[in-house]
């Protein structure tokens, strides 16, 4: 090996001796800053978030090991980052191969720190742990501050170089690592500016899957500080109640089904809730990197529950041994589930590298389950009960929905115009211009034929209470008499088979009394468009219309003039414009049913004269609570809601 110096050398910091290390120090970093792309996936906003994740992996470990009992991590100004751990302290001595502290080691040898060799030190989790140097090479500056019990040590690094000796700048009795680090801007081109809420994410996600990490993030720049700390004794069990909690729905059973098991090669833990909603939320980890193309952790959790289910469900009587199988979409119907494995020699397959490829990992899972699972089903059976009329449940849903639709597809290929015989179509078949009327009641409906343009306007009456479709199941849906007209009316389909592009009516406008039965009739429609025909909402296509509700009338003017009322407020105006109450005679119209054919298509059908509310809900969540709280059972509230904030609607002059 030559001695001489060369040029690009020439800053290499003054140390004990120009040798080996020094090399692959240097060819480490370049590389790294080469193509960073290689080690941290990308130098965009995620390489920058990245970096953090990195640091506080280590800190994990430490943590993971016993030592560390909390990792906080600082955004300071300038969008510098500083994260702390209360561990025993990188090692300061030196490293007997390297020549240099052990610490150094750590921060400028590409793959150095205990995650590859045998330092007793598991994998934490992030991109192959490829650890702090990474992080230090990619870094405009770095500065890491050991406590050892003893004294304060501190080094500082540029773009990975080292630039200081390790310095004793104090004494302490305590013991820990902080990394202060500033991305290298010349790298980060795109942005260098951190964003609270993905950091926050991430190291909740963290502490979810590491129970009893305690993990505080803390925004320092500008005036208004903010700090979240995320601390779960429960790991994956509390992971499972945090999904649960932001979706409106309840627990099947209280206690969150736990497993888990390791080997000398890896670990893997599994925790399940059921709840009362149709939505699957399986989300699976390795090594806490979340495996978004699941993989065979995965695969075997969703196989090996189904399986056991099946048996469980066999074996105490719940099925015949004759009956068919339930299927993994009847046992996942409202579940939440969190599997999370770690293992060394994790081995990730497709372009993402977020699918798990180790095989044995998914017979471990399996053989968790198989044991674990049923024991819990047998020590639990009102649990196990729930669970299991659960799914065969779902199992019944889908078997009646797949023949309702078997039905519905036979009936509309065999005559494909087929329309229902209570619609009463309009003559254009043009989508864009025509219109529906879905209206309240029988004569309300002879009203709306006779009054409306037959152009453009077809009318659909409905009659009687329809189906409370909150409470029912996609199968009710599609075979209840109630509503088949009005699906088989828009021409649509719904649920899966919905397609908007054959919609036969681009306004479809509900037309129901002003009292509580025609909020019923509103409500429990809007429900059914909301939940099995949600882009007719979305797109615009949903009107409601709004009869007058009085009519005021000037006396002696034999009828000639008169104002239609659509709120208590105009009706009160316009008394007084026609000269007091004394001077007119006020109707209330009670239900559409009292207005002739000509006074309904002036008033609520006459494009140039009716006012329509279009529905738009502002906030989906909102709405869902709504149509959920408005589907209980009391009939007050659900008027009151409708009239108070249930929709969104603002009135347009159509
Ligand atoms: C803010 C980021 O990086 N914390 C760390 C330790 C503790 C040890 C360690 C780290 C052993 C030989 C590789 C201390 N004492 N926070 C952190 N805390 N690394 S990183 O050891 C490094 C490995 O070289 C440590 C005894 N054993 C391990």
């Amino acid at each position: 090996m030559s001695n001489e110096i060369n040029a690009t050398n020439l800053n290499t910091p003054i140390t004990e001796k120009y040798d080996e290390s020094s090399i692959q120090v240097l060819e480490g970093l370049e590389a790294v800053r080469k193509r960073p792309g290689m080690y941290i996936g990308s130098t965009g906003e995620r390489g920058l978030h990245h970096l953090v994740y990195e640091i506080v992996d280590n800190a994990i470990d430490e943590a993971l090991a016993g030592y560390c009992t909390h990792i906080e991590v600082d955004i300071l100004e300038g969008d510098i980052i500083r994260v702390a751990d209360n561990g025993r302290g990188v090692p300061v001595g030196m490293h007997p191969k390297m020549g240099i502290p052990t610490v150094e080691v750590v921060y400028t040898i590409l793959h150095a720190g205990g995650k590859f060799g045998d330092g007793g030190y598991k994998v934490a989790g992030g991109l192959h742990g490829v650890g702090a140097s990474v992080v230090n090479a990619l870094s405009e500056y770095l500065e890491v501050v050991v406590r050892n019990g003893e004294n304060i040590y501190r080094q500082r690094y540029e773009r990975g170089k080292t630039v200081t000796p390790l310095d004793i700048i104090g004494k302490t009795n305590e013991t820990g690592t902080t990394v202060t680090f500033k991305p290298d801007p010349t790298l980060f081109t795109d942005t260098t500016v951190y964003d609270f809420d993905i950091l926050a994410k991430r190291l909740q996600e963290q502490s979810f899957l590491n129970a009893g990490i305690k993990i505080t993030l803390s925004d320092l720049r500008g005036e208004e500080e903010k700090s979240q700390t995320f601390h779960y004794e429960g790991g994956i069990r509390s992971y499972c109640e945090y999904l649960l909690s932001g979706k409106k729905k309840d627990p099947l059973h209280d206690d969150v089904i736990y497993m888990s098991t390791a080997n000398d090669k890896g670990s893997a833990e599994i925790a399940i809730q059921f709840n009362t909603g149709y939505d699957t939320n399986i989300i699976s980890f390795a090594n806490t990197m979340h495996t978004i193309d699941g993989g065979t952790h995965e695969s075997a959790f969703k196989t090996a529950v189904t399986r056991v289910i099946n048996s469980y469900a066999k074996k105490f009587k719940f099925l015949k041994e004759s009956d068919t199988n339930l299927r993994g979409e009847d046992v996942q119907e409202g579940m939440i589930a969190v599997v999370s494995v770690k293992l060394e020699d994790a081995q990730f397959e497709s372009q993402t590298k977020a699918k798990l490829g180790n095989t044995w990992m998914g017979t471990m899972v399996s053989q968790m389950i198989g044991e674990q699972l049923m024991d819990y089903l047998e020590n639990n059976p009102a649990v196990a009960k729930i669970i299991i009329n659960k799914t065969i449940a779902s199992a019944t849903a889908r078997e009646a929905a797949q023949k309702a639709r078997e039905v519905s597809r036979k009936k509309d290929g065999l005559s494909r115009a087929r329309m229902p015989d209570k619609l009463t179509d309009c003559i254009s078949d043009d989508a864009t211009k025509t219109e529906i009327y879905i209206v309240e009641g029988d004569s309300a409906g002879g009203s709306a034929c006779d009054g409306r343009n037959k152009t453009y306007q077809a009318i659909l009456p409905l009659w009687g209470k329809m189906l409370n479709v909150e409470k029912a199941r996609i199968d009710k849906v599609y075979g209840n008499d109630k509503l088949t007209p009005v699906v088989t009316s828009l021409g649509t389909g719904i649920g899966d088979d919905f397609n908007i592009e054959k919609l036969r009516y681009h306004k479809i406008i509900i037309m129901a009394d002003a009292d509580v039965d025609g909020a019923h009739i509103r409500t429990l429609l809007l429900t059914f468009f909301f939940r099995y025909m949600p882009a007719l909402i979305e797109e615009g296509h949903i009107f409601l219309a709004q009869p007058p509700l009085f009519k005021v009338t000037a006396k002696g003017s034999k009828g000639k003039n008169f104002r239609y009322a659509f709120s208590d407020e105009e009706r009160d105006t316009f008394i007084a414009e026609l000269g007091g109450s004394e001077k007119v005679d006020v109707q209330r119209y009670k239900g559409l049913g009292e207005m002739d054919p000509e006074q309904l298509w002036e008033t609520t059908m006459d494009p140039q004269t009716r006012t329509m509310l279009k529905v738009t809900m502002e906030d989906a969540e909102l709405a869902d609570a709504a149509f959920t709280l408005l589907m209980g059972d009391e009939v007050e509230p659900r008027r009151k809601f409708i009239e108070d904030n249930a929709l969104n609607v603002t009135n347009l002059d159509i």
